[in-house]
């Protein structure tokens, strides 16, 4: 009978590797160790066996059981194994492959028409600086011609902040001064900032929001330096000429102050829903630098005169692109920011 066994598990095992999947591995392993399996038949015919024989082919056959189940089992494994090769071949995703279909992020609209503008300024040789978010009292006031007495500090609710005399910039004309010292005429720059004010806000106004400062200074710098200045970048900016207009207005750190308009772009001045049928559209205040101002940052307003101007960016983007709430801005809102 041990012969029996032996030659039925040398033809069991040589049968093993031939079995291509798990149902297979099932079926022969049943014809073997199975109710009628061929070990079992074998087994059976331990009963009419001597106590001493019974005894040692009982224990061979255990052995050869144990061994039969784990070459089952192995084959069983590599079939598991054997299939999923054979998905990772078939199947293989390479996740590197670009879809076309991933949305990538763009400028949002305020730095696209910052860039334009700071584009078209420096076609005029103006050099681009930045602004300084926190800046002392001084700067925003004092060395601007505001000193704090003067009923112009309440013009610009201000986000005092602790320590002695800082405050975030309320405007960006708090640069001026930084400007006039650190420079010598001619002196041809804008700067870009953000400002702050402790301010209500609603569809036109922000508490933070971005203004454009201007300032030139040369020997014989007029209003008409000035004009020209603005009616460029902006005929620029909306593709189309457009014309300036003055009003007086008054700021502490020019003299003579004006309030700039420009005629609208879109119906070239005949009066239209964004010009409210005007034909003109207010964009700025702006003026000649009070001597003052010259004075505090060094210059003598005998040799050198200069312009300067502030305009709000929020506002100017508002009219380029028909934007009619500032609060879209800082919303971080895609179905607003996605449509420019
Ligand atoms: C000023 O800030 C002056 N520094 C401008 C200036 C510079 C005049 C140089 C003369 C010479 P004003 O407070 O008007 O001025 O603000 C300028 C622009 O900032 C406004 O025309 C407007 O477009 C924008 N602005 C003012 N307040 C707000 C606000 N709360 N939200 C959004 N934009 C504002």
């Amino acid at each position: 009978m041990l012969n029996t066994l032996k030659v039925l598990e040398s033809e069991v095992l040589a049968g093993i590797p031939a079995l291509k999947s798990e149902q297979e591995v099932y079926d022969f392993r049943n014809s073997v160790v199975g109710k009628n399996g061929s070990l079992t038949g074998v087994l059976k015919g331990i009963k009419d066996l001597s106590a001493e024989d019974k005894q040692t082919v009982g224990k061979v056959s255990n052995e050869l059981r144990d061994r039969l189940s784990a070459a089952f089992d192995a084959r069983l494994a590599a079939i598991a194994d054997e299939r999923v090769e054979e998905r990772l071949k078939t199947e293989f995703v390479d996740v590197t492959v670009p879809t076309g279909e991933t949305a990538s992020g763009h400028l949002h609209p305020i730095t696209r028409a910052l860039l334009e503008v700071e584009d078209a300024f420096k076609r005029m040789g103006f050099e681009v600086l930045e602004s300084k978010e926190v800046t002392t009292e001084y700067l925003n006031f004092d060395a601007v011609n505001v000193p704090s007495s003067h009923p112009a500090r309440d013009m610009q609710d201000t986000f005092w902040l602790e320590g002695k005399g800082n405050v975030l910039s309320t405007q960006t004309s708090s640069m001026q001064n930084v400007i006039l010292k650190s420079k010598t005429p001619p002196i041809r720059v804008i700067i870009p900032g953000r400002v702050f004010r402790n301010e209500d806000i609603d569809a036109t106004h922000e508490n933070t929001f971005y203004q454009v400062e201007g300032i030139v200074v040369d020997k014989g710098i007029s209003m008409a330096n000035l004009k020209y200045a603005i009616r460029t970048m902006l005929s620029d900016l909306f593709g189309r000429e457009v014309s300036i207009r003055l009003r007086p207005g008054y700021f502490p750190f020019v003299e003579p102050g004006v309030e700039v308009d420009f005629s609208c772009p879109f119906c070239g001045g005949e009066g239209c829903r964004i010009c409210k049928k005007s034909g003109w559209i207010e964009f700025m205040g702006a003026g000649l630098i009070h001597p003052n101002v010259l004075r505090e940052g060094g210059l003598d307003p005998a040799e050198y005169s200069g312009f300067a101007f502030g305009f709000g960016l929020n506002r100017l983007v508002m009219i380029k692109y028909g934007i009619t709430d500032m609060r879209h801005f800082q919303n971080a809102d895609v179905r607003f920011l996605s449509q420019f």
